[in-house]
């Protein structure tokens, strides 16, 4: 029985390479920038970095739109860059996952350029190509990042589709040689050493066969259900193939984004695990990420997620990532988000599923403030005011206190947030009761006792008043996690008389072992106890 499966029971980190550090005094953040952080991620205890896309881009979508899937963009670095932080961080025992755009590609990639030269080209049907309906695009689907999915291309007259941006256009792949094609670049990554893929958009990849339009829910024109464009049952197939060739490697991974609005479809993200072995590895389910602070929902929301995983799946715990805004701007109108903050970080961390950190979240970062005219994300830029975009959660990590935070000698390509005086990195790092040394701490734990990485979870309490309970059993090792998400004190009946051992607390207890039948519990209280009889 194996003992440690790192994409299970490790901590996984979400670096936006763009934001974290940059060597070369561009204001962009780079993969030699990321190497020589290696001792902060080594000092966090995580077990692997994810890295939103580095491959060859013309940014049009900051990295999501790939026009070389085996390059690096020179503005991160190179090959070699990428070749030796593997190595570096494989050194340190920290896995390598990256990420994976199967849905569309650059217009710009060289497969498209081909795709667009006229109806007769071998790679036509790599993409998707349709002709209009009398003068007008093939059928109602909408683009995510708004408009139609179908962009009229007047060197052929045909209609291609793009679920994102024009500059994104989805591959077809319905077409086997898409997929074989497709497969010896993820293949490519393999070989080198990589440990894993997050997939963007999973769920996404395969079309209703017969382009049939999406039933309207407002008007003719206006909301539409994604009923033919999205989660067909063919994207499953080809998840089932990549499955096999991930499993063709010892020890590699894969963890799905499965985007659906409206949000919180723990369902249809677990359905992408399969039978747990089959499909994806793992799979993110963002209810709580659009949730706000309140204990009940969280309950719901991770109860609802842990019953639809298949028996040999394994849940993602997941509070933020760089399409949403951080967590901590999501927990109310900064009325004790320092304590907030830690409950937070103690539930990703101790709940059961692999927790996904985002950069920044550690030391509490928050959302940045853009004007109109410094918004770079294309769907901020298309809908603001509605929506200002994902800018705001993409800032440059905090280092330090000196000008631009250590992030760059230049000016970043996204403003700081100006509270980086106060918040950084290098504060936090040697204050013990910082939100940065409560991560270590609760990552150090979690690694020390099996329990809390791979324990059950049965719950206890329920959020209902305000607080949530669970305990993580495995074999005789019983641990006792509680939660309290108010500012009021609660009180944890434990039944009967129980031998507590207190393993971590945001407060100070008088004893550190003691016997109780009932817990007192402050506000804002994360407690953390081994329990005997
Ligand atoms: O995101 C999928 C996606 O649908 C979101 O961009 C969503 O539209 C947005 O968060 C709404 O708030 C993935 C990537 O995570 C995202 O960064 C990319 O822009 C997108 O795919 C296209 O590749």
């Amino acid at each position: 029985k194996q003992e440690w499966v790192w994409w299970k029971h490790g901590v996984i980190y979400q670096i936006y390479p763009r934001s974290f550090n940059d060597s070369n005094s561009d204001g962009v953040g780079d993969l030699p920038g990321i190497i020589k952080k290696i001792d902060y991620l080594s000092s966090l205890g995580i077990d692997a970095i994810w890295l939103s896309p580095i491959y060859t881009s013309p940014m049009h979508d900051f990295g999501y739109d790939i026009s070389n899937y085996r390059e690096i963009d020179p503005v991160f670095g190179t090959l070699n860059d990428f070749k030796k932080l593997l190595k570096v961080a494989h050194s340190r025992g920290i896995h390598v996952i990256m990420d994976m755009v199967l849905n569309h590609t650059s217009h710009l990639h060289q497969w498209f350029q081909e795709s667009r030269l006229g109806l007769n080209n071998p790679k036509r049907d790599w993409y998707i190509w349709r002709s209009g309906r009398n003068g007008h695009p093939p059928n109602n689907w909408k683009a995510a990042f708004g408009g139609s999915v179908w962009e009229w291309d007047e060197n052929s007259h045909q209609y291609y589709l793009h679920s994102f941006l024009k500059e994104q256009p989805d591959l077809n792949w319905r077409n086997k040689e898409v997929q074989k094609a497709f497969f010896e670049d993820i293949r490519f990554w393999l070989d080198m050493g990589v440990d894993g893929f997050r997939l963007d958009v999973i769920n996404w990849i395969a079309k209703d066969k017969d382009f049939r339009s999406n039933p309207c829910i407002i008007g003719i024109n206006g909301l539409q259900r994604h009923l033919f464009d999205r989660n067909r049952s063919h994207s499953h197939k080809i998840v089932k193939k990549l499955r096999k060739l991930i499993d063709s490697y010892p020890n590699r991974m894969t963890v799905g984004e499965v985007f659906a609005l409206p949000p919180g479809n723990p369902e249809l993200s677990a359905s992408y695990l399969g039978t747990g072995k089959d499909q994806l590895n793992l799979a993110f389910d963002f209810s709580l990420i659009y949730r706000w602070w309140n204990a009940a929902q969280y309950h719901r929301c991770l109860t609802r997620w842990y019953e639809s995983i298949p028996p040999n799946g394994w849940p993602t715990i997941v509070l933020s990532n760089h399409d949403m805004p951080r967590a901590l701007s999501r927990f109310g109108m900064g009325r004790n988000r320092d304590e907030k903050a830690k409950v937070a970080s103690a539930f990703l961390l101790t709940t059961k599923g692999t927790p996904f950190l985002y950069y920044g979240e550690e030391i509490g970062m928050l959302n940045i403030k853009l004007a109109r005219g410094q918004i770079l994300d294309p769907l901020g830029k298309r809908f603001y005011p509605f929506y200002a975009g994902r800018d705001r959660s993409r800032s440059p990590m905090q280092w330090d206190n000196s000008k631009n935070s250590g992030f760059s000698k230049t000016k970043p390509w996204m403003p700081l947030n100006p509270n980086f005086k106060k918040n950084n990195v290098k504060v936090q790092e040697t204050d013990s009761s910082s939100l940065l040394s409560w991560h270590k701490s609760l990552i150090a734990l979690r690694k020390k006792h099996k329990p809390l990485h791979r324990g059950t979870w049965l719950s206890v309490a329920d959020g209902t008043n305000g607080y949530i309970g669970f305990y993580r059993t495995f074999e005789t090792e019983k641990i006792l996690v509680i939660l309290n998400f108010t500012a009021s004190k609660k009180k944890y009946s434990l039944g009967k008389e129980s031998k507590i051992k207190l393993l971590l607390s945001s407060r100070i207890y008088e004893k550190q072992e003691f016997r109780t039948t009932e817990l007192c519990i402050d506000p804002y209280e994360v407690c953390i106890l081994m329990v005997t009889k």
